[in-house]
């Protein structure tokens, strides 16, 4: 009880903390584009791209079409689609059930990337973006720290988690696939009601744009997923199927929990585009796909050793511009309010992503070379002055639990808006 006592304490005093950076939000999610439909020209992916094999994404230059709405540091944003698994999972007092929502958590990640064929904007060397939900009670910062290799550094925080880390990719166009790699290392500091705090890691699995040649391109996920409790030691294996020729077991997710002796506790099974399923199996492994029943028991499994509903994603309707998802329209809203409080460098304020959000594509053309020119003559006054550039919200630290090197976030960003919000300016950015 002392223990509980003294996590939910923690959780008021992160909450209020919180709280405090909600100004701005006050209008809601945003619910639709200003476009009803994007009519862009339809080029042919490998006519483009078919000179390009060998290249990394940094290294290609394409027509503005080929791009979405969206940055790079919003698409690490589209993770907090489904941090309600994560408020679940910190309630639950016991450690295996709580890594069942934690996998599938991860597994979520990717139940946005269907239909997204498209570049998103590479954020300007210094950019940020913040995104605060108080209805969910998180807030979302993150900040592009370095151009060559492209890096963002991300933080985000809750009563119940944190959440942060590095988003960096290596990518390269085989001719058949073009593949994205994941480099960094994703951090899960949880608050579990049962007192004390756990730090989670896992590494995301590579995004492949499949179907270039074929002419029907689609983005596939695959690979193996560890998810792992450093502090009691149980440990979620995922394996992301790799989609084949005839497409069967396409979005395919399935693994294992293991408690902290190695033994198994759960068989994890389902679709990262749809639905994720668990399934009780203490000290056996079985295939696991939806109940042959109607009594689909959803977050809870006592005992049961009927599979239950773990995750859903959330519908996609038709008709939404970019085949963007309901939460990622959300994204880039800036009403009024938050206009006024915003960082001058946040995503939301660059013309040439507003300009395609609104559909006005040669402008967002001629606007994106503009920002693009911009910040080789800043870096080259930079290198001339002998500078570095350095990071404004992070710094580099090393996690004493894994060893690894990890972004730190210093805080002050939400200190600032704080000000800004009372009438302050915004300084050094
Ligand atoms: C995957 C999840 C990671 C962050 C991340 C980084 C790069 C993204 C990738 C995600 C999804 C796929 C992606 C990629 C950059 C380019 C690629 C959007 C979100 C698209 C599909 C490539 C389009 C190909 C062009 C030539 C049109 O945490």
């Amino acid at each position: 009880i002392k223990e509980a006592e003294s996590a939910l304490g923690t959780r008021e005093r992160k909450k209020a903390e919180i709280e405090s950076s909600f100004a701005g939000y006050e209008d809601g999610p945003r619910r639709r584009l200003k476009l009803d439909a994007d009519d862009r020209p339809k080029i042919s992916l490998w006519g483009i791209l078919k000179s390009m094999i060998g290249k990394d994404m940094t290294k290609m230059t394409l027509p503005v079409s080929f791009n979405e709405p969206t940055s790079l540091l919003q698409r690490v944003a589209e993770d907090m689609e489904y941090t309600d698994l994560l408020d679940i999972a910190a309630d639950r007092p016991d450690p295996t059930e709580r890594m069942v929502y934690v996998a599938a958590f991860a597994a979520s990640e990717y139940s946005s990337t269907t239909g997204r064929v498209a570049k998103p904007f590479n954020p300007l060397l210094g950019e940020t973006y913040e995104y605060a939900r108080p209805d969910k009670g998180y807030r979302f910062f993150i900040e592009q720290v370095s151009h060559h290799p492209p890096i963002g550094a991300a933080w985000a925080e809750s009563p119940r988690w944190d959440y942060y880390g590095e988003s960096a990719v290596k990518s390269k166009f085989y001719g058949k696939s073009f593949d994205i790699n994941p480099l960094g290392t994703w951090f899960l500091r949880l608050r579990p009601i049962t007192g004390g705090e756990e730090l989670y890691t896992w590494k995301k699995v590579t995004s492949s744009v499949v179907g270039i040649v074929t002419g029907a391109p689609t983005v596939d996920n695959y690979g193996p997923m560890e998810v792992k409790n450093w502090t009691t030691g149980e440990v979620c294996n995922l394996d992301f199927k790799q989609r084949g020729w005839r497409a069967a077991g396409a979005y395919e997710v399935k693994g294992r929990v293991l408690d902290s002796n190695g033994s198994q506790r759960w068989s994890i099974g389902g679709h990262w585009n749809d639905k994720v399923y668990a399934r009780l199996t203490p000290g056996y492994d079985a295939s696991v796909t939806a109940p042959d029943n109607s009594s689909i028991r959803s977050g809870g499994s006592g005992g049961a050793t009927q599979a239950f509903l773990v995750w859903q994603s959330n519908p996609r309707p038709s008709g939404i511009p970019f085949n963007l998802t309901p939460f990622v329209v959300t994204l880039n809203a800036i009403p009024d309010s938050l206009r006024k409080v915003v960082c001058p460098t946040d995503t939301r304020l660059r013309p040439d992503q507003r300009a395609m959000e609104d559909g006005e594509y040669d402008f967002a053309a001629v606007e994106k070379n503009r920002l693009e020119e911009k910040q080789r003559a800043t870096r080259r006054e930079r290198e001339n002055r002998g500078e570095e550039f350095v990071p404004k919200w992070f710094t580099k630290g090393r996690c004493n639990v894994t060893g690894e090197e990890y972004w730190v976030f210093n805080g002050e960003y939400w200190k600032m808006r704080e000000e800004v919000a009372h009438g302050g300016k915004w300084k050094g950015v």
